[in-house]
């Protein structure tokens, strides 16, 4: 811990996720705890354990400890875990709270599909995107961003979302899907294979309160920026807010 990152106003440390029950102590103190429990959170195995550790850390080594308990299937601390720092880590992202009416984004899609920024329901906020895809395995919804970065960096990027009667496309599985294209000054993909890296996330049909989701991708050698787009083919109604990507 170098002493002149204590003097951030804020530091989170962040456990990746729990598999299931965890305890955590900082430098021999407890600092928190997470305990499974399928009627008040059925994703807490899969979610974040945000800490808060301002004024907990020293300058040079720190030292976390977490026990973790497994009761079913597999279990583990099993995402990246990283610190925090207040303001240090901006939103790369012009507009992902969409409180400035989505300023950065492109939308797009393929059939009857419709999106718009609504001003109710956001996460802890106003607003918020709502789109609806129909049922039509050829329809999508599509919404992209660019954001500045340094090759070799790793970053994450993260959204809120809701659904509601969300189906199954027949034609694509995996969906929400997420494309990266690393790009030069040029806007040409980097990539060995002149193309793109996807990740996808696993969502239910319906939820009954914000989620969130997280994926992790590395700036390849050459990146000046990378262009970032959603893919939604599942059919229902999605509400998304607070998107977005930050450099670990
Ligand atoms: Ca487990
Ligand atoms: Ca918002």
């Amino acid at each position: 811990m170098p002493a002149e990152k204590l003097e951030s106003p804020r530091i989170i440390l962040r456990l990746g996720a729990i598999d299931e029950d965890g305890w955590v102590w900082l430098n021999g103190e407890p600092i928190g705890e997470v305990i499974f429990d399928i009627a008040e959170d059925p994703d807490s195995w899969k979610n974040p354990l945000d800490l808060d550790v301002t004024d907990k850390l020293k300058p040079g080594t720190n030292t976390v400890a977490v026990r973790v308990r497994d009761q079913s299937g597999m279990g583990g601390l099993w995402k990246p875990c990283y610190l925090i720092y207040g303001d240090d880590r901006p939103n790369l992202l012009k507009d992902g709270s969409f409180e400035a009416q989505a300023e950065g984004w492109g939308f797009g899609g393929k059939g009857e599909v419709s999106h718009e920024i609504i001003d109710t329901d956001g996460y802890l906020s106003d607003h918020c995107v709502q789109v609806r895809v129909p049922e039509d395995p050829d329809a999508h919804w599509s919404m992209t961003t660019v954001v500045p970065a340094t090759a070799g960096a790793r970053y994450a990027f993260s959204l809120r979302y809701k659904t509601q009667d969300v189906g199954e496309n027949p034609k694509v599985k995996s969906s929400p899907a997420i494309r990266f294209t690393f790009r030069d000054e040029d806007g040409k993909s980097v990539t060995d294979t002149g193309g793109y890296v996807w990740s996808s996330f696993k969502v239910p049909d319906t939820t009954t309160s914000w989620r969130e989701a997280t994926t992790y991708v590395k700036a390849v050698e050459g990146t000046v920026n990378i262009a970032i787009t959603m893919f939604f083919h599942r059919p229902g109604t999605w509400w998304l807010d607070d998107v977005s990507c930050t450099e670990l």
